[in-house]
């Protein structure tokens, strides 16, 4: 006996339906991303452009609003053809069509500040609260499921569309980063979708993109991290005062949920006028998403998932006070009644 399909294909063939007819009318299609793409954002973003490049015959832009910095990411991009470009809010206006992958207008991750822009949204992130009350006409939000690749990945299945080599890769390489392996919050469809590219996928180049050369400057903003790493309770803060890349938050906080003992890791820190919060819990008890909601209420905007979120607050005039807030904020939701302690308590240095 065979087992049962994990795919949702009656849905995923009629999102594309939907899709298609959305896209038909004149004018150009626009896929944007967050504004710092991750791994699954272009694969998605990919996926999508490949799909409807290939049903319109006409050519679809992808785009973000910030940097692409992690290394690995780039290496993502070159390795892969995966074209991406650099955008602002008005030039993303004028494309008759903007499609948005891994996130939703609102989420403050991106250039829709409003569903205005977007007239359709395809994600795995639970529904931002400011976009519940307005919508785009297409949403396809599926917040069980552990990636957006594994979403796109059924609309290819639905659309009998064979992915090329390079977006094969660039899927499973989307499922692999956005799950931690399979590790967190994943259905049966993504670990069926990250069965079946495997087959297809570059090995060679997947190994490259995941062992890309990291800059200096990554290992300067780690040492910071390090120095500046509390313990409090089960939770491990780190801080990174001035970033020059916004992707090194998600980056250190993953790294140390990996440290002994502990259940919650938050990273932080200034990035251009922004502060980035990047938080990762082991299990979903802990709920990520609503703590982070709270460490942001009133000051800027955040969410995701259980075990995994980030928030963007603005810093204001004196982004020393409101780091300061920030700091306060988190040790108060995240590990209420637990003094912090420096994580190295080694002998003083000469
Ligand atoms: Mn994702």
């Amino acid at each position: 006996m065979s087992t049962p399909s994990p795919f949702d294909l009656t849905r995923s063939s009629k999102a594309v339906e939907e899709l298609l007819t959305l896209c038909k009318r004149r004018g150009r299609v626009l896929v944007l991303m967050q504004d710092n793409p991750d791994p699954d954002a272009l694969a998605s973003a990919m996926a999508l452009r490949d799909l409807l490049q290939a049903e319109l015959g006409k050519p679809v832009v992808i785009a973000y609003g910030g940097v692409c910095g992690r290394a690995e990411n780039r290496a993502m991009m070159d390795l892969l053809s995966i074209e991406a470009h650099r955008i602002t809010h008005s030039k993303a206006s004028r494309f008759a069509t903007v499609l948005m992958v891994d996130t939703q207008p609102a989420a403050g991750n991106n250039l829709a500040m409003t569903d205005q822009l977007v007239d359709g949204v395809i994600d795995h992130h639970t529904k931002a609260r400011k976009t519940a009350g307005a919508s785009p006409a297409f949403q396809d939000i599926r917040a069980e499921y552990g990636a957006t690749s594994t979403i796109l990945y059924e609309y290819l299945l639905a659309a009998e569309h064979q992915p090329s080599d390079n977006l094969a890769t660039a899927l499973f390489y989307g499922i692999q980063s956005d799950t931690l392996d399979l590790g967190r919050e994943t259905l049966p469809a993504d670990v069926k979708a990250f069965q079946n590219l495997f087959d297809q996928a570059d090995i060679r180049k997947l190994s490259r993109i995941r062992h890309a050369p990291l800059p200096a400057d990554y290992f300067e903003m780690l040492h910071e991290s390090l120095e500046s790493c509390v313990v409090a309770g089960n939770t491990v803060i780190s801080v990174i005062q001035n970033s020059r890349n916004p992707d090194i938050f998600a980056e250190i906080a993953d790294l140390m949920l990996r440290l002994e003992g502990i259940r919650c890791s938050v990273c932080y820190g200034l990035y251009n006028e922004t502060i980035h919060l990047s938080v990762r819990t082991v299990d979903a008890r802990s709920n990520a998403a609503e703590r982070v909601t709270r460490v942001v209420r009133g000051l800027g905007s955040g969410g995701g998932h259980r075990t995994l979120a980030g928030g963007q607050i603005p810093a204001g005039p004196a982004p020393e006070n409101r780091l300061a807030t920030v700091h306060a904020r988190i040790l108060q939701v995240f590990a209420p009644n637990q003094p912090p302690r420096p994580l190295f308590t080694g002998p003083a240095r000469l």
